[in-house]
Parts: structure tokens; C-alpha cells; sequence
């Protein structure tokens, strides 16, 4: 009935000529307020006089498919907040941002409002260009009018404290050292096939690279709608609930891989794509307004920079910028660009300037990367520049510091226990192996330490820019990923684990014991999805495989988010393992009832601190729990290096035969660091607990 009268209506406004357009043709600049009526053109739409705050005219008689095309200048590219000045009697109405006939922006659904002018404002978001363009307001479904469309940009209201270097240290910019612990967002703006395991075949043959896939897709429906259906893919792999999933596992920087070609027009060199920024912009908006950091890294160069048979730089093949002056020529701009844009942007931690460039020798990459660090520096007198590591490490550098650099660090990958680095079969081993990597031998040197020590006569910071402790450790993942990060930090490195999210067609069964290289995993439970062969399948088919990637029920690594959450409280078991620093201590698997690890190698005058929040002023009961074959062991605890407590270690019969001794301490309410330290070595510690008397 409605309809009838709609239409019918709607025909006689048209008879009666009111179905003009808008008056005013005029470009509307942006940020600002787009008049509804003001459109260029317009498909099945009539205007009506408005009762709404300020009058004037409405646009109504909207049906699915109506739109209307606006003439729009934005000053600056970069995500938008839109609000739509709506009203509907129906509700049901659904709108959307389109160019060229594709939507840009999400669709947004529009409510009831009681009444054709009773107006309420919905708000949605979209990446606009800078510059002259046609904007167009599409009716996915009918059933509202439209006074008005406001553009501001899009602020996340949160300001970070800037990131910089202090000596050998990541300071905030009040000068206090941050302990930078994150993870890479690999698979999303730069594409490795097999952290999808996706069944993803063209015409039957696997597809071994981004550049594979692009072509594919390019080949069958152009270049514009590849860049359509990339887009997709770029909108569901990540979305909000990704940042919060991080968050709450305690990350507090995200690593973003991304290729050139995101940014640069691959057919048109040293030109911005129209959305350059659109991804980088959305993934630093979302980490900032969760306190989180971003690290930009250029994870694939024009020409390509990583080893031949890598294809994390996009294309697998030859390391073409090596040899080719042009691409190294583009390389620069494209960071020149990146530097002006983020120049003042302080939730980016640093740049990275190149992930893996290990197509060449060492002092060819040193040279490479000090000019790209003129050229960031040029145009950015504030981030931190990371210069690469190559596979054979850092020496080809010298000294930062000697050439008067500022604001510089370094990144190596660390992958023990992978690709034939101290590789072992087996959880408890690979647990122990990763044990002795994180600690130094009884004369401060060897594994982890001698990077330590490097960097610190270098003075100069460190990110390990990826590494991955869980996949192979089984149930003892959690707790050594989390000690990872805490030895790093102790260093004063900064950590991005290798990666995010991995899935596979049937879905994880969520058992931490076979995890993979995620720290999230899509459900077996609704996360699933099939085969496509990208040959064959329609461009709408595939559109909704990508899609999926944005529904699909995601499991998380529940071992990692409760050791990365995990801190030493009073009146619980604080796992000895888990000091925040130390001297001469290192952890080992235990046999002791509950597993896990325990801290071994304690010598006369070894100690070990945990940051503790003392609940009140008073009495605790002290628990310890020990083992040792020797006589004659004395651990104390101790606050500021003054003694609380001292007990006897008896000899056990052995290095896992387990005991509890108990003792009391007095202690004060407040923020503390308790140490154990010990006057006489020679024994083994799982846990201890103070509890109130
Ligand atoms: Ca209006
Ligand atoms: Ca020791
Ligand atoms: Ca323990």
C-alpha cells in the first residue's frame, strides 16, 4: 500500500516539475556539511521542503537503487566520519558511499524514526582522496529521506607518547623506558598464501604468491575490479575485532607488513594510489585508540628486496632492486612519502625500512639503508628508523652513533628451533632449547646474551621484528612466549611475534598443543570455509570468500593470553620462572607436579625480582617451593637489597624431588619489587607465595 502511494506520488511531483534537482551545483568542500538537495545528478529521487533544525530542502522518495551524485573537494586524503541527517517512518533504509559504481565505504542501515521529519543522525566512515571528485549516495534499500551528509575527519580523540631512543633503550617521551611487545599483522597488506592454508587454486594449480594472485584476477576481470575484489580481501582479513583480540593479549605495538604497491601506483611510478593511506591510516587509528603502537614495515620493495625463493615481498623471484636503480630510486620516494605523511604521527613507534632485504650482501644492504634513512630523516626529524638486519647480522654497519645518527635502532629475526637453528624434536626439548637461548652461560656470555651484549657496546636499540616460540612447544607455549617477550624487554629490545592470525579451510580445534603460527585461529566451530579456484569462480563467489575472512568465528590462544596476562600477585602461586629480572638464573622444564618450569642454576649470589603489588600492611605466610641434592642452601627475600626473610634449603635428594618451606615476612602496602636471592646456591625453585596472615 505504501508503495503504491509512494510511486504514485513521487509521479505527480515529477508532473508537477518539483522534481528538480538541487540548486546548488557547487563543489562542496570537505571536511564539511553536503546538502542532500545538492547534487549534480540523481536517479529516482524528488525533494521536498524539510521541518528539520535549519529548514530548507530534503531529499525523499528514495527506493532501492535511487541515488544521487555530488560534486566534492576533500582538502586532504584520509578517513572521513560521515553523518547521515536521516528520517524514515519504515526504517529499513540502507545507504552506501560509491565512485565510479563501486561502493568505497561500508553500507550503513538506517532506523525507523517515527515519522518522514523526524530526523536523527547515523553515522558511518569512509577513505576519501584528496582533491576534486563526484561522490554518490546510493540507496541499497529505500524507505528514508536525507537532509544532509557532514564530513569531519576521523580522530581517535587519543594522543601517544611519542617513541625515541636513549641510548641502547625505547623511551617514551617523558624519557622512561617502554617495554614495546607486539605482534605482526602478516597475510594483510602484504600476502603469504600459507598462513591462510586456504585451498586457494587457479584453474587447479596452487598459488604460490600476491603477485600470482593479483595477476589471476587481474587476467579474468581487469585491473579495476582486481583492485576491487583486493580491497575486499584488505576490508575482512582485519577488522576492529582484531585489535581488540591483541589487546587483550597484551600487546602494545602491532608490526604492519605492508608492499609498496599498497601506497605506489605500480602503473604509474613515483604516484600515490588515491587510497594510499587508507589501510595504514585505518591500522594506526585502530591501534592508537587501544593505547597500541605501530611499526610501518615495508615488507615487499618495488622490484622485490628479499632472498629469490621468499615470497613474502609480494612476488617470489629474483631480488630485482638489487640490480635495478630504478627500483631503489622508487623505494626512496615511496619513504619519503611515508615519512611526510606520519612525520607527526606519534603512535608510530618506528620505521622499518626493509623486512628481509637478503637478495644482497651485507655492506650493499648498509649502504642502501643509510641512504634510506637520509631520505626519512630529510622530511622526519622524529621517529626512529630501523636499519635491517641481513642474515648474516649487523656488522656491516659499524656504529650508528660514530656517524652522528640519531633516533636509529636495528631489527634481527630470531627463529631458534626453526630451519635448522638449534632445531630438536619434541615440546619439552624445544621448551629448553628456548630456555637457553633466553639466558647467558655462568660467564654472561653466549645465545641471546652475546646480541645483548653487541648492542650494548653498540648503544643502540633493538626489535626483534618476528620470532615464534609457540608453535613447537606445545603446553609449554604460553609461558615461554610470554618469558620471550620479558627477556627481550629486560634487554631493552623491543618484540613483534610472527603473526597474528593464521587459518586453515577446516578450522583449529583450538588445542593449544598443536597450535600454529597464530596467536588466533579461525573456529572448527563456524570459522571453516571451502576450496576456490580463482580460475573459475565467479567475481561475486569470490567476493564472499574474502568476506568470509571478516565473519569466520575466530579461537584464540588461550595459554598465550593467560601468560601474557599473567603478573605475581599476593595469595597465589607466583611461578618462580617469571621474575622480570634477574642475575645468573635460567629456567628449565620441571617434573614437579603441575609441570611447566622452574628456575635452575642458581649460584651463590644469584637473585631474581618480581614486580609485586602488596595488598596491606602486615604479616605473611611465605611458601617456597624447592629442590636440591645439596646441603647447606639459604634463600632470602629481599626488598631494595635489605634482607625480609631468610630461609634453610634442605637437600631433597635431588634436583626434582620437590618441597615446600614456609617462612612469615612483614611487609608494607604499595607497588614493590621482592627479591629472591640466593646466599648460598645449589638448589632449585618452581614457585613461592606470600599470603596475609
Ligand atoms: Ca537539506
Ligand atoms: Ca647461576
Ligand atoms: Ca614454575
Amino acid at each position: 500500500m505504501k508503495t503504491t502511494l509512494h510511486y504514485r506520488v513521487k509521479w505527480l511531483l515529477a508532473l508537477a516539475g518539483l522534481a528538480v534537482a538541487g540548486a546548488g551545483h557547487a563543489q562542496t568542500a570537505l571536511p564539511g556539511k553536503l546538502e542532500a538537495e545538492s547534487y549534480t545528478s540523481m536517479t529516482g529521487v524528488a525533494l521536498e521542503a524539510t521541518t528539520d533544525t535549519g529548514g530548507g530542502s530534503d531529499v525523499g522518495w528514495i527506493d532501492a537503487n535511487d541515488s544521487m551524485t555530488y560534486s566534492v573537494n576533500p582538502g586532504s586524503a584520509g578517513w572521513y566520519n560521515v553523518q547521515y541527517r536521516v528520517a524514515s517512518a519504515t526504517g529499513g533504509g540502507q545507504v552506501v558511499l560509491a565512485q565510479n559504481g563501486k561502493a568505497i565505504g561500508e553500507t550503513t542501515t538506517l532506523p525507523n524514526t517515527g515519522g518522514w521529519q523526524n530526523w536523527t543522525t547515523v553515522s558511518a566512515h569512509v577513505f576519501l582522496a584528496a582533491g576534486p571528485q563526484s561522490l554518490t549516495v546510493q540507496a541499497r534499500a529505500g524507505g528514508f529521506n536525507l537532509n544532509w551528509i557532514n564530513f569531519s575527519p576521523e580522530t581517535t580523540g587519543v594522543t601517544l607518547p611519542a617513541i625515541r631512543q636513549n641510548g641502547k633503550f625505547w623511551v617514551d617521551n617523558a624519557g622512561n623506558r617502554v617495554n614495546l611487545r607486539g605482534v605482526n599483522l602478516g597475510n594483510w597488506l602484504a600476502l603469504e598464501m600459507w598462513m591462510m592454508n586456504s585451498n586457494l587454486s587457479n584453474n587447479g594449480a596452487g598459488i604460490g604468491d600476491q603477485c600470482h594472485l593479483e595477476s589471476a584476477l587481474s587476467g579474468r576481470f581487469g585491473a579495476a575490479e582486481k583492485e576491487r575484489l583486493m580491497s575486499v580481501f584488505r576490508d575482512s582479513w582485519i577488522s576492529g575485532r582484531d585489535f581488540d583480540l591483541m589487546k587483550g593479549m597484551g600487546m602494545n605495538v602491532v608490526r604492519l607488513p605492508f608492499l609498496y604497491s599498497l601506497i605506489e601506483d605500480d602503473a604509474h611510478p613515483y604516484t600515490l594510489r588515491p587510497d594510499a593511506w587508507k589501510y595504514l591510516d585505518y591500522a594506526i587509528n585502530e591501534a592508537e585508540k587501544r593505547g597500541m603502537y605501530v611499526i610501518l614495515d615495508l615488507h615487499g620493495a618495488a622490484g622485490g628486496q628479499a632472498a629469490a625463493s621468499e615470497q613474502h615481498d609480494g612476488c617470489a623471484g629474483a631480488a630485482e632492486m638489487w640490480t635495478n636503480t630504478t627500483y631503489r630510486d622508487r623505494t626512496k620516494w615511496l619513504w619519503d612519502m611515508i615519512a611526510s605523511r606520519y612525520k607527526n604521527r606519534s603512535s608510530v613507534a618506528a620505521y622499518d625500512l626493509l623486512n628481509e632485504p637478503w637478495g644482497t650482501d651485507a655492506t650493499t644492504l648498509a649502504n642502501f639503508a643509510y641512504e634510506l634513512f637520509n631520505v626519512v630523516r630529510a622530511k622526519d626529524a622524529n621517529h626512529v628508523i630501523l636499519l635491517p638486519g641481513h642474515n648474516s647480522g649487523i656488522d656491516a654497519y659499524g656504529n650508528p652513533n660514530t656517524r652522528g645518527l640519531s633516533n636509529v635502532a636495528f631489527w634481527m629475526h630470531f627463529y631458534p628451533g626453526l630451519w635448522g637453528w638449534n632445531e630438536v624434536q619434541g615440546a619439552t626439548a624445544q621448551a629448553n632449547m628456548h630456555a637457553t637461548w633466553l639466558h647467558c652461560n655462568a660467564s654472561g656470555t653466549g645465545e641471546s646474551c652475546d646480541w645483548n651484549n653487541k648492542l650494548t657496546a653498540l648503544n643502540t636499540p633493538f626489535l626483534i621484528g618476528e620470532f615464534q616460540p609457540w608453535t613447537l612447544t606445545g603446553s609449554y607455549g604460553g609461558q615461554i612466549t610470554r618469558k620471550t617477550y620479558d627477556i627481550y624487554n629486560m634487554y631493552g629490545w623491543a618484540a613483534t611475534s610472527w603473526a597474528y592470525k593464521t587459518v586453515s579451510y577446516g578450522g583449529s580445534n583450538g588445542d593449544t598443543n598443536s597450535w600454529g603460527w597464530g596467536l588466533v585461529s579461525n573456529s572448527s566451530n563456524g570459522g571453516g570455509f571451502g576450496a576456490l579456484d580463482v580460475g573459475s569462480a565467479t567475481n561475486a563467489a569470490i567476493e564472499s570468500y574474502f568476506r568470509g575472512f571478516g565473519t569466520q568465528a575466530l579461537v584464540r590462544n588461550e595459554s598465550i593470553a593467560y601468560w601474557m596476562n599473567w603478573k605475581a600477585e599476593a595469595g597465589q602461586r607466583i611461578e618462580a620462572e617469571m621474575f622480570s629480572n634477574h642475575s645468573g638464573m635460567r629456567m628449565e622444564t620441571t617434573t614437579d607436579t603441575g609441570g611447566g618450569f622452574n628456575v635452575g642454576n642458581i649460584d651463590t649470589n644469584d637473585w631474581m625480582s618480581y614486580p609485586i603489588n602488596v595488598p596491606k600492611t602486615g604479616g605473611y605466610n611465605l611458601q617456597f617451593r624447592v629442590a636440591s641434592p645439596n646441603n647447606g642452601g639459604q634463600l632470602v627475600l629481599s626488598k631494595n637489597a635489605t634482607d625480609l626473610a631468610a630461609l634453610a634449603v634442605p637437600n631433597t635428594g635431588g634436583w626434582q624431588n620437590w618441597t615446600t618451606i614456609t617462612g612469615t615476612v612483614y611487609l608494607t602496602a604499595g607497588q614493590q619489587d621482592l627479591a629472591i636471592f640466593a646466599r648460598a646456591g645449589g638448589w632449585n625453585i618452581n614457585w613461592w607465595s606470600l599470603t596475609a596472615q
